[in-house]
């Protein structure tokens, strides 16, 4: 089985099983455990933050992050398609208390005029404004990359009224190799970013949650409340560290492979790709074929192919490394021979 549906679906790697292996560990909530440290060190250095947090996963990652940022009440500014909207089993809601207000993107930017208009002014009537949430790259948007730019504008209005504002970043380093552009000019633009290191990079387990020393300290209480204070977790840290280190800039591979599967679709009678395929993420659009989305994924899955829904008549494919390009060309094979 040639498996597309995400970039989640990966086996650690050998070097990644050794460290999990020998990683050195101690208790981590009493702050003991060297590899956690590590890890966390090394994940704010890179992401130019005061200070980090490992958590289990990246919907775990941003709900803390919403927690630690909000009071019960508050309104969050969100794109519509989020994942933190679409696809976190309404836990803003059941968690923080908050209420959502979405905002239409284009390619997974929101306009900041329409973010800036959608800020609440004072009256007792309203909600306050409590967070701005982006995401980058933009996973219903396509893996989109959200421009720098973009993000600079949203961030500096946030400043202007003294909203934060948190990246859902579980694909940020698809961004940063695709686009070329500094890691700093993506996370200079935000207060708090999320990372997953078990998308792209390929870890087990486990995202990041990077921010001020005060965000951190906060976060970590939230994370303890949901029941993610865990113990001698360096053995899930260490693989982290390794996917952290040594499996960013491989990205560009999974950049290339989606590429190569664009063209192919693209080419297929009936089926349309409707995302630009900034990164590692590509959408078709099986209407012309007369089928929906679960017919086509059927057919392929009898073909030995695996993706997933993502609209009636929408499938989402994802390369990762676990598919190596002479599989991508195998599927482009099968996708070509199809009646
Ligand atoms: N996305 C998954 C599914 O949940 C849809 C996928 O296969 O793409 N932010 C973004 C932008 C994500 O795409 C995901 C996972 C998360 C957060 C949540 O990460 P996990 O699965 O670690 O909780």
């Amino acid at each position: 089985m040639i498996d597309l549906r995400s970039d989640t679906v990966t086996k650690p790697t050998e070097e990644m099983r050794r460290a999990a292996f020998e990683a050195e560990v101690g208790d981590d909530v009493y702050g003991e455990d060297p590899t956690v440290i590590k890890l966390e060190r090394e994940a704010a250095t890179i992401l130019g933050k005061e200070a980090a947090l490992f958590v289990t996963s990246g919907t775990q990652g941003n709900q803390v992050a919403v927690l630690t940022h909000t009071r019960p009440g508050n309104e969050i500014l969100l794109e519509a398609n989020s994942h933190i909207f679409y696809y976190e089993s309404g836990a803003v809601a059941a968690l923080a208390g908050v209420q959502t207000r979405t905002i239409q993107g284009i390619n997974g930017e929101m306009d900041p005029i329409e973010v800036e208009a959608a800020i609440r002014t004072e009256d007792q009537h309203f909600p306050e404004t409590g967070l701005i949430c982006l995401e980058n790259t933009h996973n219903r948007a396509g893996g989109a990359i959200v421009s720098p730019e973009n993000m600079k504008a949203i961030y500096t209005l946030g400043k202007k009224h003294s909203i934060p504002v948190h990246i859902d970043g579980a694909r940020l380093f698809n961004a940063v190799y695709a686009s070329g552009r500094d890691i700093r000019e993506f996370t200079d633009h935000c207060d708090t970013v999320q990372i997953c290191l078990s998308k792209g990079l390929g870890a087990p387990i486990g995202s990041i949650i990077a921010g001020d020393h005060t965000f951190i300290n906060r976060a970590r209480k939230w994370r303890k409340r949901l029941g993610g204070g865990l113990r001698q977790v360096g053995l899930v840290a260490a693989p982290g560290l390794v996917a952290l280190t040594t499996m960013r800039e491989r990205l560009v591979e999974d950049h290339e492979k989606a590429i190569v599967l664009k063209e192919t679709l693209q080419a297929c009678k009936g089926i349309e790709v409707i995302n630009q395929v900034d990164t590692n993420i590509v959408v078709a659009d099986v209407k012309g074929r007369g089928e929906t989305a679960d017919q086509f994924i059927d057919e392929l899955k009898e073909k030995g192919i695996q993706a997933v829904t993502f609209g009636p008549t929408l499938v989402r494919f994802t390369t990762h490394y676990d598919v190596t390009m002479e599989e991508i060309n195998k599927v482009s094979e099968i996708l070509r021979n199809l009646s």
